[in-house]
This record gives C-alpha cells, structure tokens and sequence, in this order.
C-alpha cells in the first residue's frame, strides 16, 4: 500500500513505487475501483502530476554533484598538517577517496598511523598502500607514538595500488592530491606513464614562488624559500612538470595558514570520530616540534581547493626547480597553475564545517 503523506511524497521510496505502480492498482489503492469515467479523468490527470512530481524529484536527485573522485599521496606522522588534511577528506561527503597511499622515507609507519587512523574514524574500507621507501632525510615519525599494539598491517604495493585504481576509473576523472614529497607520485609516472596520464589533474602542496617560510605559522617571508617537499624530491617535481598532465601547484604563497587556538581547541572538543585522534597526533607532535607548537595548514590548501574552487585563482606559469629544490617562474609555455594566494578565512570556514561542526541543538535532533 502506497501511502502519500507528504514525507512519503517527497522521499524516492514513494516516487518508485508511484512509478511501478499501474492504473488499476492505483485506482485500487485509492479506492478507485467503480469510479466514472470523468472521474477516472481526473485520476489519470491525478496520476500525471504525481508522475511529473516524481520525475522532478529524481532530476533534483540526479543534479546533485556526484563526489569527487582522489587520491590521497601524502607524508602522515611527520608534520601535522597531513593529519588535518586527511580528515577534511574523509569528513567530506564531496570528496570519494578512491585510496590513500604515503610517500618519503618510512612510508611503512606512515601507512600504519593511517590505518588507525581510517579505523577509528569509521573508514576502514577505504583502501591504504604504503609507496616505496625513498628518501632518508626526514626526522623521526613523531607522531608513531600514536600507535596501538600490535600496529596495522598494512600493504606496501603503493605504486601498483595507484596505477590500478586509475585503471579501474573513467580516464579524466581521478584528482590526486599531492601532499608530501613526490617519490612515491614519481615512482608511478615512471613505472607507467601512460596510465598515470589518465588523472584529470595532480593538485599538490609544495614549492615557493614569490613568498617563502616566514617567521612563525601563518606568515610569510617576502622572499622564496626552498619548500620542504620539492626539496627533498627536486627530481620528481621535474618529471611531474614534464608529463604533459594538469598540475595545479599550491606554494607557501598560498598555504601559509596557522591553525587558529580557539579553533584547534574547537575541532579537539568536537563531537567527531576525528577529535580524539588529531588532539592525541598534535600533542606527540607538538612536543617535538621544531616549527613552534601551531600547525600551519599548509596541506589542508588543495584539499580545500576542490571543496571550494574560490578560496584560490591559479595563475598559468612555467616553473622551473633547481637542484636545491627551488621553484622559479621561467621563460616558457605554461607547465603549470599555481594559487599565488588564498582565501585564508574562506579556508578555515571549510575546516570548521567539517572538523569542528556547530552541536546541534536538543529541540532540533529528529
Ligand atoms: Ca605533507
């Protein structure tokens, strides 16, 4: 029996039954059965804007933006901000995290904070593969203290896990964020080029164009710096710039953004799967922190840029990287875009909705 109270109405369970159902058993269903025939007009007429509602109904259903589809390479356990980064991911019903795979140095352990981190949340099925073990000029993964015993297991097929997801997806379709230095990214451009060229676009965090590391979080020196992650992996930036794939690059210009207190304080009291995990992450991090004790957000940027295309215009620019992983605008055709600033409120907004969500108020909860 269809019902047409008017959640019923407007909800899909009640446009496919209305769709499915024929004439006479609507006609049944509403006590049509010995209607005349100017009354059985006005059913069908009836049944007609029912149909047209539900059709309206499913093209409202069907102009919802469908998710986006990422992949997530970063440097988990190093500095925090890959664990702000993550978490706006997957707190994000935008975004579909297609996998997470990590990069430089002890990718193992970066993997496994990850995994934790994925299961705490309630988003153990989104897949996780450590990249390769390159790269020896990191510290220590602080933030490895975090770890319950035994630790995940986790796969260490980061490359191959990447390549075959862009396989499984529609070429042109597959965004991947990159957040960390770009040994793992390059070691998958390498081993197979041609399908590391069916993403839509690599967004990353790294680089420096006009503007550099300033004193403290959140500023800016106003000359460029050598930016950790192209620094420890100058080469890979190169062969990325190469590849004839769309880069979208975010440098300290754009990503200088300091957690503020009242915030921080916000998201570790909220009522999220996320709270406990990045307050426990930023306490070992903050203990060891050469950076001073307030995250600046710098991976958080291209995450927030497919959230809200607005927070940034990237600029056309062809970007050269020197060995000792400095980022210069050269002569030359565009190899790239790059957000030389950034709506730093419009970007904390998004942290803030996502991370450090309003209660809602008794009277309101169904
Ligand atoms: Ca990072």
């Amino acid at each position: 029996m269809v019902s047409l109270t008017p959640a019923a109405h407007h909800g899909r369970p009640a446009v496919s039954s209305m769709q499915s159902m024929s004439l006479s058993s609507f006609r049944s269903n509403f006590g049509m059965r010995n209607v005349r025939p100017r009354r059985g007009l006005q059913a069908l007429a009836l049944a007609a804007v029912l149909l047209l509602h539900a059709g309206l109904a499913s093209a409202a259903e069907a102009a919802k933006p469908a998710p986006i589809p990422v992949i997530v390479d970063n440097d988990f356990g190093t500095d925090i901000d890959d664990g702000f980064a993550l978490s706006l991911v997957l707190a994000s019903p935008r975004l579909k995290p297609l996998l997470v795979t990590t990069t430089y140095g002890d990718t193992q352990t970066r993997a496994q904070l990850i995994a934790q981190l994925l299961h705490d949340t309630g988003h153990a099925d989104v897949p996780l593969a450590a990249g390769p073990a390159i790269g020896t000029r990191e510290g220590e993964i602080g933030q490895a203290g975090w770890l319950r015993s035994p630790a995940p297991q986790v796969r260490s097929d980061g490359v191959d896990a990447l390549l075959a997801t862009l396989k499984r997806a529609p070429a042109g379709t597959v965004t991947l964020l990159a957040l960390g230095p770009l040994t793992t990214v390059d070691a998958a451009l390498k081993q197979d080029p041609q399908t590391f060229a069916r993403l839509k676009q690599v967004i990353l965090m790294g680089g420096s164009i006009h503007r550099g590391y300033g004193p403290q979080a959140g500023t800016n020196s106003d000359t460029p710096s050598a930016e950790y992650n192209i620094k420890l992996a100058p080469q890979a930036l190169r062969d990325l710039l190469a590849s004839g794939v769309k880069v979208e690059v975010q440098p300290l210009d754009s990503t200088e953004i300091a957690l503020p207190a009242p915030l921080q304080a916000r998201i570790f009291a909220a009522h999220t799967p996320y709270a406990a995990p990045l307050s426990a992450l930023y306490t070992l991090w903050a203990e060891r922190s050469p950076w001073g004790t307030t995250p600046t957000l710098f991976d958080v940027v291209p995450v927030a840029r497919l959230l809200a295309p607005s927070v940034c215009k990237p600029v056309p620019l062809h970007i050269t990287v020197d060995d000792d992983g400095m980022t210069r605008v050269g002569a030359g055709a565009p190899n790239a875009t790059a957000c030389l600033d950034v709506d730093k409120a419009g970007v904390l907004k998004l942290v803030e909705a996502a991370l450090a969500p309003a209660a809602v108020p008794k009277q309101a909860q169904p």
